[in-house]
């Protein structure tokens, strides 16, 4: 068996420093190896979504678009890595070719780049500059490239995967070590492919013949780890939202006949123990909406305590995260994600600035040959080095470990790390506080592996106790942490009424609520909520509540609202035949309830506004739970008296399947109309389509 290095390297030390009473723990399960376990120390990286979509506001560009689209205004390589570096993430992986086709570099092999664009007069390449600008900032640096190539005529012949695999070779040999190769298991059938604007289907299990593209970057790129939803290095989490498992695995069944990339997210939320093979989960989400910037986003990035719920979902169950961060059309990071970003590592930098474990009294209850040996002793868990581990004696599988604080002391939050190299051990856990003369649990949970962070409310005791209650074999614990998150006053609630009046309620009396409507931060400058807000025609409310002695500012709440649906009626498709549900559930404001059509055909939805509107935008959320009835292609119409119609927009929901959010069409230029008609042209898997809401914004 091949040892990873750390493992070798801890055993040299154990043999160095002459305390060699016991041999380490034998390894358990599948191992991780020395790439992934270098891929996990990265804990945090960026995505950076940018093609021709930045500049076309589309989410899957359809491989017709010409290369003059792309041009940035300032593109700022140097800005963007900053952004991500200050927001404490430690890579970066940038779209050389998204599915439309168009590549970020000058490749050899196609016309159809940064080469054929005003930008730079041609003479651009957006990856050097960012590979360059990683390099100067330390970061690691990772390419997504995209199989599903929209563009390309010979996309669904042998063909194309020798193209596929010169672009690959391309940049693999150009631009420097990567940390990642980013294989997208998408494919949405049709496209460009050179002119022939059709649908082509391809077998995701054989088609790519994946093992021989694996194998070039093994061959050029040997420490890179490589993501698809199986792996072979780390896996999908199953979701674009950035949550993983609360219990999550860092192992696999790859004996399962779906373990391919494009197979399905079937078990990577949770993982698999055992498993076969060890294959961690990466949690992708993007900081807006859509995973492209979208001037009509601005005001929906995500807020920094949406950003610390996400981390620590995602870092703190074991995963990694991989935040995009889409650059506008200037070719900058835009100053509402920048803002985000840094308040969200600003908070996480004061949560861990001071480790309570530190100076605590530690006792354990085991240690591996004895508590006189070094090498396994508890103090390790709090030398803030994952390559050092507190070990127990073989079948002691059960140990606890005591914290005395030497007096109160007040924490949130608790971190546990294993040591990796051994394999993942540990199968349940609970941390306790002494409170009144016993113990009092603060929290329990299961999986632990290269990070388990547990955010509860706030305790103060003088100890603290680490139980690991069950495992298979002698846990090996390389950290434990305890930490107190800043006090901030929770974010305000927002809610609407049916008539549209906007209430704004603090989580504690004392607080005032101040907020804006123009999109810009509430200070304490801004409006005092003191009776409900008329919005009945929609808008954007955000709001903060401010401490009623120190004025302190507290949680950031976001919420934009369409046009209100009191006055709207749906014209058809009518109820007659229905008894359980009524094509209301489309328009009641509640995402849960659902109107769906009975057979897989076009369903025709037209509304009645109750009045005219000037319609900037319109929305369709699908249902919840499963592909069955998500729309994925769409026609909207607008109409002056229900009769003659006049189409607004028709195209795709792309990229619906993997992430199911509300979607949006803005239109360049508004339209206006008392009736509106959606057409659902097609529902995934050829399902009968659904409705879950539909809204409007008016301009
Ligand atoms: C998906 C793609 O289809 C999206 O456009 C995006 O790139 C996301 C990260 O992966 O599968």
């Amino acid at each position: 068996m091949c040892l990873p290095r750390p493992f070798l390297l801890t055993l040299a030390c154990v043999v160095a420093s002459g305390s060699f009473a016991v041999p380490p723990p034998a390894p358990y399960g599948p191992l991780p190896t020395e790439r992934q376990l270098q891929w996990h120390a990265l804990e945090a990286y960026a995505f950076v979504h940018f093609t021709v979509n930045t500049f076309t506001d589309r989410e899957w560009g359809l491989g017709d678009e010409a290369p003059a689209v792309f041009n940035p205004t300032a593109f700022d390589a140097d800005q963007i890595v900053r952004t991500a570096k200050e927001g404490g993430l430690r890579g970066l992986i940038i779209t050389a070719k998204h599915h439309d086709g168009f590549c970020l570099w000058p490749s050899d092999y196609t016309e159809h780049s940064v080469k054929n664009s005003p930008w730079k007069n041609g003479r651009g390449d957006v990856v050097r500059e960012m590979a360059e600008a990683c390099r100067r900032a330390g970061l690691a640096f990772g390419l997504y490239l995209s199989p599903w190539d929209r563009h390309h005529r010979d996309y669904g012949r042998p063909e194309y995967l020798t193209y596929y695999r010169n672009q690959l070779r391309e940049l693999l040999t150009n631009y420097g070590p990567l940390f990642t190769v980013w294989f997208d298991g998408a494919n949405g059938g049709d496209g460009y492919y050179g002119g022939a604007n059709e649908k082509r289907s391809i077998d995701n299990r054989s088609y790519y013949d994946w093992p021989n593209t694996w194998a070039i970057v093994r061959e050029l790129q040997p420490l890179a780890s490589m993501f698809s939803d199986a792996g072979p290095d780390f896996r999908w989490v199953g979701n674009e939202n950035g949550i993983a498992g609360e219990t999550c695995w860092a192992t696999l069944d790859m004996t399962k006949p779906m373990r391919y990339p494009g197979g399905g997210s079937a078990g990577l939320n949770a993982g698999e123990r055992p498993g076969t093979q060890w294959l961690p989960a990466e949690c992708d989400v993007s900081i807006r909406p859509g995973w492209f910037y979208h001037a009509g986003e601005d005001a929906a990035v995500k807020t920094p305590a949406q950003l610390l719920e996400i981390y620590y979902k995602s870092v703190g169950r074991g995963a990694d995260l991989n935040l995009n961060l889409p650059p506008d059309r200037r070719g900058v990071i835009h100053a509402n994600d920048v803002k985000s970003l840094r308040e969200f590592r600003r908070r996480l930098d004061l949560t861990f600035a001071t480790n309570l474990a530190a100076g605590a009294k530690l006792t354990a209850s085991n240690t591996r040959g004895g508590s006189a040996d070094q090498a396994f002793s508890a103090d390790r868990v709090r030398d803030g080095n994952r390559d050092t581990y507190w070990a127990t004696d073989d079948g002691v599988t059960t140990p606890e470990l005591v914290l005395d604080l030497g007096g109160l002391k007040t924490f949130n939050v608790v971190d546990l790390r294993e040591y990796l190299p051994l394999g993942q051990r540990i199968e349940a856990f609970a941390v306790d506080a002494w409170r009144d003369g016993q113990w009092e649990e603060f929290a329990s949970g299961t999986s632990v592996g290269n990070r388990r962070l547990v955010r509860g409310a706030r305790v103060t005791t003088a100890k603290v106790r680490l139980r690991i209650t069950q495992a298979p074999v002698a846990p090996a614990i390389a950290e434990f942490g305890l930490y107190a998150e800043p006090v901030l006053l929770d974010a305000p609630t927002i809610t609407r009424n049916r008539q549209g009046a906007v209430s704004l309620q603090a989580s504690t009396a004392a607080a005032r609520v101040r907020y804006t409507t123009d999109r810009s931060e509430p200070t304490e400058m801004s409006s005092l909520f003191i009776a409900p807000i008329p919005l009945a025609q929609g808008g954007t409310i955000r709001a903060r509540a401010f401490d009623g002695e120190d004025g302190q500012p507290g949680e950031l709440a976001a919420q934009s609202f369409s046009v209100s649906k009191a006055r709207w009626k749906v014209v058809a498709p009518s109820a007659a035949g229905r008894v359980k549900e009524t094509p209301r559930l489309m328009i009641d404001d509640a995402p849960a309830s659902v109107w769906r059509a009975e057979r897989a055909e076009p369903m025709v939805v037209v509304l009645d506004l109750g009045e005219s509107l000037t319609i900037g935008a319109v929305s369709y959320l699908p249902p919840s739970g499963g592909a069955r009835g998500v729309v994925d292609r769409y026609e909207w119409a607008t109409s002056a008296d229900g009769k003659t119609w006049t189409t607004a927009d028709t195209g795709e929901f792309a990229n619906i399947r993997a992430n199911p959010i509300e979607q949006t069409v803005a239109f360049a230029t508004p339209v206006t109309g008392r009736y509106l008609r959606f057409t659902a042209l097609h529902a995934l898997d050829d399902s009968p389509p659904a409705v879950a809401e539909l809204s409007v914004t008016a301009r």
